[in-house]
């Protein structure tokens, strides 16, 4: 396959934070022409002297090239940088990278897409040190025009994956994976507690953690199955009364430690409200019908 020039490519990068500093000075090594501002101008001077061509605004920095990415704390910062922009913007192509709401890419896309811009939205499934390697998987979506015209730009961050036209989606696809997550740093600090309550150091049922927590993500695809399906019975092998009886023991061991239940009581009243619906043969899938339905499950 020819390896592709790069040199004559050019690109502008909105926001020099911990992740706008890694995407700018990922293309800058691999010889893109970049040019960056940040509020905070001492960002951009530090990367000015790896090849960065430094704006004085963010006004210059997205009039310079055809193509900007912008990468801010929020999507209130990003949207008060462009909406001022829009006879700057018009022809141009935007892709936003910040993290954000499904309903805040709609709105700046609509916006950007009536000024005749061209819109990508983004969400990053990566840290910065991620950045430029296969393992930074990138969602895009919104416009697929944009996505074809800069996929080779693009390409260089990471593991770039188009969804659809609508723009939420890459946001949706982003903050699903993120609850994930944080469902898993939620079971990884209760763990490191207790076991320091009681002398065990964390770094020790570190490596044990990630093992198991690798082996059970091999029950979701099953799970995900029963969730698409309906049917929370199938191939159930660890029901879920069994598992609100085995809760009851790690709430227990975590008061007589002294530590807090605070992370872990959501779960146990799912648990138990599904029991008491009649759910004891089903896996732990059926919990899903619950978040579905709030206003049932509170009652
Ligand atoms: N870093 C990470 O691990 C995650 C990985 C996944 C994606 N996220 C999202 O990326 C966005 C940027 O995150 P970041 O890590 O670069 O964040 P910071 O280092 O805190 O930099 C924030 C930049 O935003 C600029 N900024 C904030 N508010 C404004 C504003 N009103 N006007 C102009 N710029 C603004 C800030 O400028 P300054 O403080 O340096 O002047 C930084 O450039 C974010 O959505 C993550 O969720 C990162």
């Amino acid at each position: 396959m020819k390896a592709v020039d790069f040199t004559n490519k050019n690109i502008s990068v909105i926001g020099l934070g911990a992740m706008g500093t890694a995407l700018a000075r990922t293309m800058i090594k691999n010889g893109v022409r970049v040019t960056v501002w940040n509020r905070t101008a001492e960002k951009a001077k530090a990367l000015s002297g790896e090849g960065a061509i430094e704006a004085s605004t963010a006004k210059e920095a997205i009039a310079s090239n055809p193509v900007s990415i912008i990468c801010l704390s929020d999507n209130h910062a990003v949207r008060d940088i462009l909406y001022p922009l829009e006879e700057i913007l018009r022809g141009k192509t935007l892709i936003n990278l910040t993290n954000g709401t499904p309903e805040q890419a709609r709105e700046i896309a609509t916006w950007l897409t009536a000024h005749s811009v061209e819109y990508l939205d983004g969400g990053i499934m990566a840290i910065p040190p991620m950045i430029g390697t296969p393992q930074a998987l990138i969602f895009y979506s919104g416009s697929a025009s944009a996505f074809e015209k800069w996929s080779d730009l693009l390409g260089l961050l990471g593991t770039a994956r188009y969804l659809k036209e609508d723009p939420g989606l890459a946001s949706l696809y982003d903050i699903s994976l993120l609850i994930a997550m944080y469902g898993m740093f939620a079971g990884f600090l209760q763990a490191a507690a207790l076991a320091r309550a009681n002398g065990v150091n964390a770094l020790e049922l570190t490596p044990l953690i990630i093992s198991w927590l690798q082996a059970m993500t091999q029950t979701l695809p099953l799970n995900a199955k029963q969730i698409d399906t309906g049917d929370y019975e199938l191939g159930v092998v660890s029901n879920l009364g069994m598992q609100t009886t085995a809760y009851e023991n790690l709430i227990e061991t975590c008061k007589t430690s002294g530590v807090s239940i605070d992370l872990m009581l959501p779960l146990k009243m799912m648990f138990e409200r599904a029991v008491a619906n009649g759910y004891s043969k089903s896996d732990i899938s059926v919990i899903v019908e619950n978040i579905l339905t709030p206003a049932q499950a509170n009652k």
